[in-house]
Order: structure tokens, then sequence, then C-alpha cells
């Protein structure tokens, strides 16, 4: 039994979380979307851990952080580590960030051991995984795989900003986003360490489980037009009242989603106009986010949401506008790389347990360039997109361990 360390690593990993939960653009909570202020503070707090661990490290075109060890063979097909920076709004603090701290953690602690392994190392913090400013997919790091939609350069975010512009305000290049496609020869896998953000784990007293498979995801925005209206003097049965509607059918898109066990389907934002309480809401803008671990049952689920939306609509009098922007198939993980940290959780003595994951994560887009695999480590409560969200000392070294021994046999078996 390899003797869990003396929480050397959970001190670290806590001790740099810390430094990261630092950088919020709300006070007293953590909000920290793709391409804003605290965002690139973040970026920047993020690259020099990586130099302080030994790793060079630049900032990319997208703001994506990128630190690398050359290792002995620079050539040999390079191992990435990496999750993302960005968060919902208020935040926990270690979804994303985990996987990027516990990246760094790895580089210290071979640097530590003097171990120089075989191949590159690159450790990558991305920056626009919650998708939660822009309407995109994964954007930062399907670029590594070539696969920027440039249309994504003109979606605009709440306030009206396009990407484009937040991308030039934040320093980063939009003419440098296609010399960021990388050679699938030059990587040999990915491997994403992630909260559970489920309650799986907890519930059978477990520090980490192996990630089988992600999700399958459909987002969109949808926008319900009505007629505003005298709230004081419109007849009821005269009204075309866009909330009212929207309130229907976000029921209606909790039942389909309800429909099938391994299925969800949320509407999680409804910005309501004019928003006065004696005018009749004109207009509704909402999202719907759907997911199955199946992509026909989550496309006929989606099917299934427009046109109950329509006829809603359609009883009611109002217009009903529907846009896709992310279609993200299911994502089975690597066999070869969960064997790997397999090998590696057993090298602790810990029971291995096999978990698919609801939650989206760049491990999705990581797996159009190169083999992936992703370990979840417990969360209290399966809280998480809450500041509530938290995990212990112990399993934030567990999970350092793991990866640790994990990485170590895979840059030391090839030499
Ligand atoms: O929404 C998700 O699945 C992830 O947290 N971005
Ligand atoms: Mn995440
Ligand atoms: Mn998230």
């Amino acid at each position: 039994m390899k003797p869990i360390s003396d929480l050397t690593f959970g001190r670290r990993v806590m001790a740099l979380i810390e430094d990261l939960a630092r950088h919020s653009d709300e006070p007293g909570r953590i909000t920290r979307l793709y391409l804003s202020p605290s965002h690139r503070a973040a970026a920047e707090t993020t690259q020099a851990m990586m130099s302080a661990a030994g790793l060079k490290s630049h900032i990319d075109a997208l703001g994506s952080v990128i630190g690398r060890l050359e290792g002995a063979n620079p050539d040999a097909p390079a191992l990435i580590i990496g999750s993302h920076i960005d968060s919902v709004v208020d935040a926990g603090r270690y979804d994303g960030n985990l996987g990027v701290v516990l990246g760094i953690v790895v580089a210290e602690a071979l640097k530590a051991e003097g171990i120089v392994p075989s191949c590159p190392i690159e450790v990558i913090a991305f920056g626009d995984e919650e998708n939660a400013r822009f309407p995109t997919n994964l954007s930062t790091s399907y670029a590594l795989s070539g696969r920027y939609n440039p249309a994504w350069l003109d979606g605009k975010d709440a306030q009206g900003v396009s990407l484009r512009d937040a991308l030039a305000t934040f320093r980063g290049d939009p003419e440098g986003i296609a010399a960021l496609t990388r050679d699938p020869a030059r990587y040999r896998g990915y491997l994403e360490v992630h909260i559970e953000q489920g309650p799986l784990l907890e519930a059978e007293g477990l520090s980490v489980g192996i990630v089988t498979a992600i999700n399958g995801a459909t987002r969109a925005r949808a926008t319900v037009i009505g007629e505003a209206g005298h709230a004081g003097t419109v007849p009821m049965n005269m009204r075309r009242d866009a909330l009212a509607a929207v309130a229907e059918m976000t029921l209606a898109v909790e039942r389909i989603g309800a429909k099938h066990p391994d299925t969800v389907a949320t509407v999680g934002v409804a910005l309501v106009a004019p928003g006065a309480i004696n005018v009749i809401p004109a207009r509704v803008d909402f999202t719907l986010d759907a997911r199955s671990p199946d992509d026909a049952v989550r496309h006929a689920m989606v099917d299934d949401i427009v046109q109950e939306c329509s006829a809603i609509a359609e009883r009611r009098g109002v217009a009903f506008r529907f846009e896709p922007f992310m279609d993200s198939a299911a994502t089975p993980m690597d066999q070869g790389l969960m064997r790997e940290f397999e090998r590696g959780v057993k090298s602790l003595d810990l029971p291995v347990r096999h978990l698919s994951s609801g939650a989206g994560h760049d491990a999705v887009a990581m797996a159009s360039l190169c083999p992936v695999a992703m370990l979840f480590v417990r969360c209290k409560g399966g809280v998480s997109h809450n500041p509530a969200e938290s995990i212990t000392i112990e399993d934030a070294d567990i999970a350092a361990c793991v990866l640790i021994e994990t990485v170590k046999k895979i840059v030391t078996a090839q030499s």
C-alpha cells in the first residue's frame, strides 16, 4: 500500500486553488467569464504558477495558458494535463481550477523528485469551457484540433460585446487562431482531473472515480415575442404575455427532460423585457441545455421540446424563435488512458470505480486531437456551479497522488 502522503500535495493544491479564487469580476463571489478582466488576471496568475513549477509558459491567442516541460525527447508525443479557469456566475472554486492546479502540482513533484519525463508534458488552463458568456462550444480547446468556428468571433454577450472585441480587449489575437492547431501525431493523450459535480462518489464513500464517457449536450438560445400592454387594463383573455408563454414552455422542458432516467433538460436563463411591474411582458430571451448519454435520444428530446414550445406559442399567439448553438456528441474516454488511471488508483490501493459524466468538459474537445481520460474527485453533496462547492484536503491529496503516479508511469514507461 503506497502510503498516502502527509497531505503535502493536498495542502499545495488548496493553496493554489485559493490563489486563483481571488480573481472574480464580482465582489464577494466568484464570477470569471471568458475574456473578462478576472479571466485575464487568473490567466496571469496561472502563468506565474506554471513558470515557478519549471514550465515554459505563455498565454495563447485565445487566452488559454500553456505550460510546457520539454522532457528527455522533445520530439516524442507529448502528454497534456489540463482543465479550465473560466467559471459560471457565482461559481464554486474547484470546477476546472482543480484540474489546472493539479497539473502544476505534478510538474512540481517531478521537478522535486528530479524526474525528467521521457516526453514533453504540457499543462493547459483553457478559458471558455463554460460557454457562459458567448454562444460558443469549448472554443479554446477545440482551437487546438483546428475546429475553431470563425462564427464564434461574431457571437455577442448579454451586453452586446462580440467575442472578437472582447478578445482584443483581453490582448488576444483573432488572427492567431489558425496557428493554434496542433498536429495529432505530436500528442499521446490528454488527462483531466475534475470534481464529479454529482453525488455518486460521496454516496459510496470514494475519493476518486474514473470517467467512462461524457454525455452529449445541446444548447440553444430561444426568444418569445408577445405584446407589451398595461397590466391594469388589458383583459386576461386578450393578452399575448411572453413570460406566461415561457413559463408554460419551461414546464414542458422539465416534463420532457424527465421522460428518460438519464436525460436532463434545463432553462437556465430567462431575461424578461421590458421588465416593469405594471407592463405585460413583451419579450423573453431564454436558454435550453439538454443532455443525454445517447445522442439519438438527445436529438429526439430536443425535437419534442421545440414541437411543444411551438404549439404553446401558436395557442398563445406569440412568436417563438429557437437558435441551437451547441451540439456536442457523447464522448467515450480512451480505454488505454483509462487503464493508466486505473493503475494509478490501484497504486494507492484505492478501489477502482467507473462512472459517466453528466457535465461537459474540455476533454470532449480534446478528444478530437488525441486520446483523453478523466478522473473525478468527490465533492461535498455533489454540489457544483454553486459557491458551496467543496472538496476535502484529503481528497485533494489523493487526487494529486493518483495523478502523479499515473503520469510518472506514463512518462517513464517509454524510457
Ligand atoms: O455545463 C457543463 O457541463 C460544464 O460545467 N461546462
Ligand atoms: Mn468544469
Ligand atoms: Mn462547470
